[in-house]
């Protein structure tokens, strides 16, 4: 059972809070309570949370994409640098990054990831004998960290807006509606294996990457799980579906598919005020990637508009280029304060902005992932993380305080202890199963570098 000496619960901070959860889930908290023997004593106990937008692969390339070209470069051209690394890359070598990555998120203080996975085929686009190949190897590296996967197998059919065939680079990717409906149950069954928070949904890669009728029938043969999709990232998407389809991607998708609280849409950058209020009333989670959006240099997320709608977030570490929660919270702030020459942006009001982009970013994740946590109460799933409140970035605040020097001055190291639904899988800083993925990420880094 879990003592700590302070944590932030649905109801707000209390002092000195013993925990007991069975399979996976919170089942008894009680207050002003002593620790007994045994129990694993904390510091500061807060509701982890979802890590909503990753593609783990993406990790292996981080550093190698740095470099200015002819003045040229754009989110594009680091596409086409990121499509030659998939050329290569080995079932071995997927699963051992995905597990380097999910200890990291574990590390930084994420329970759960969804891995938006659109890796698909070998090399040329063949299928591999089993279809769900490199989901199985998603799952398996979500069973060697113990994370709490939401697996997203990705429909991929069309290179460019207007249903253009697909680039030799987007081979491994490909699927027709058909082979994707074979796809997801394969995910399925792979996933099956792992633990019971652990579950799959489905993800229409784009509107480039798809068309109307496949999206339809997509949709029509899904009946439970998160719909993820990529969103007006870019401007040239903007253009290229307003081209194509006479409106712009978030107004055309809302006009067009039933998105309700099971959808996340990723990005969302470039939206109207008209497509931001109405975004926010579908319900749908905005999946925001600061840092990555930085780094592509996407742009900044209408923040103001869609908070004051009541609109729904969370995070995602997109092309995992680095894995850090208090970095992800503080770009996002930090992208409104450049844009708008203002501070405290990310809150409606006044209050705490560590506190409204925390607690916003956990129930958004939950929400995201399809899973019961986002909280910390009873009957939620034991998604936890523990901080030093002792660390220099933090001894001096106050208890309602935290959030916000874990969001600006604080960094991951703070993290002591993380549980994925009741599994404990970060002690004292450091993942249990540290040393044997560190050893297997080299070797697959090193194996991968000499094909490159
Ligand atoms: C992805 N990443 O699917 O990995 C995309 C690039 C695309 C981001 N959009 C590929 N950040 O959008 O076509
Ligand atoms: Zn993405």
């Amino acid at each position: 059972m879990i003592f700590a000496k302070r944590a932030f619960l649905s109801s707000g901070w209390a002092d000195n809070v013993r925990l007991t959860h069975e399979a996976g889930r919170l089942t008894g908290i009680d207050t002003g309570a002593t620790p007994q023997p045994g129990d694993t004593v904390v510091d500061t106990l807060l509701p982890a949370l979802a890590n909503l937008h990753s593609h783990s692969f993406q990790r292996a390339m981080a550093g190698m994409t740095e470099f200015r070209m002819a003045g040229k470069d754009s989110f594009w051209t680091w596409r086409d640098l990121m499509y030659r690394f998939t050329g290569t890359l080995t079932p071995e070598q997927i699963e051992a990054i995905a597990a380097l990555v999910f200890l990291e998120m574990q590390e930084a203080g994420y329970a759960s990831v969804g891995e938006f996975h659109y890796l698909h085929h070998q090399p040329g686009g063949t299928p591999y004998d089993d279809l769900g190949e490199l989901s199985a190897r998603i799952a398996a590296a979500a069973a060697r960290t113990q994370i709490g996967l939401t697996h997203l197998p990705v429909l991929y059919t069309y290179g460019g807006a207007g249903q253009a065939p697909l680039q030799s680079g987007q081979a491994r990717f490909g699927n027709s509606v058909e082979r994707y409906a074979d796809l997801v149950a394969r995910a399925r069954a792979a996933v099956k294996e792992l633990p019971s928070d652990c579950r799959v949904g489905i993800a229409p890669h784009s509107l480039r990457a798809t068309s109307p009728d496949d999206l339809r029938a997509a949709l029509a043969a899904h009946d439970d799980g998160p719909i993820h999709i990529h969103i007006s990232e870019q401007p040239k998407e903007v253009t290229d579906i307003q081209a194509w389809l006479g409106a712009r991607p978030v107004e055309w998708l809302l006009d067009n598919a039933p998105v309700n609280a099971d959808w996340c849409l990723i990005h969302a950058t470039h939206m109207t005020e008209a497509e931001t209020l109405d975004m926010a009333k579908s319900g749908a989670v905005a999946g925001l990637c600061p840092i990555t959006e930085a780094n592509l240099g996407d742009g900044p997320f209408n923040g103001p508009t869609y908070l004051t709608a009541g609109g729904r977030f969370g995070l995602g570490s997109d092309s995992n280029v680095r894995i850090s929660l208090t970095e992800e919270l503080r770009t996002l702030e930090y992208s409104q304060r450049l844009r708008d020459l203002a501070r405290n942006v990310m809150v409606v009001g006044e209050g705490s902005v560590g506190e409204t982009l925390y607690t916003g970013a956990a129930r958004g994740g939950a929400q995201a992932l399809g899973r019961g946590t986002g909280e910390i109460a009873v009957g939620q799933l034991a998604d936890l993380v523990a901080i030093d409140s002792n660390d220099p970035a933090l001894c001096a605040l106050r208890a309602d305080q935290l959030l916000d020097g874990l969001a600006f001055a604080a960094s991951d190291n703070v993290v002591t202890d993380l549980w994925s639904a009741g599994r404990h899988a970060v002690r004292e800083g450091r993942h249990v199963a540290r040393g044997r993925i560190m050893a297997d990420y080299r070797a697959a880094m090193a194996s991968l570098m000499a094909a490159l």
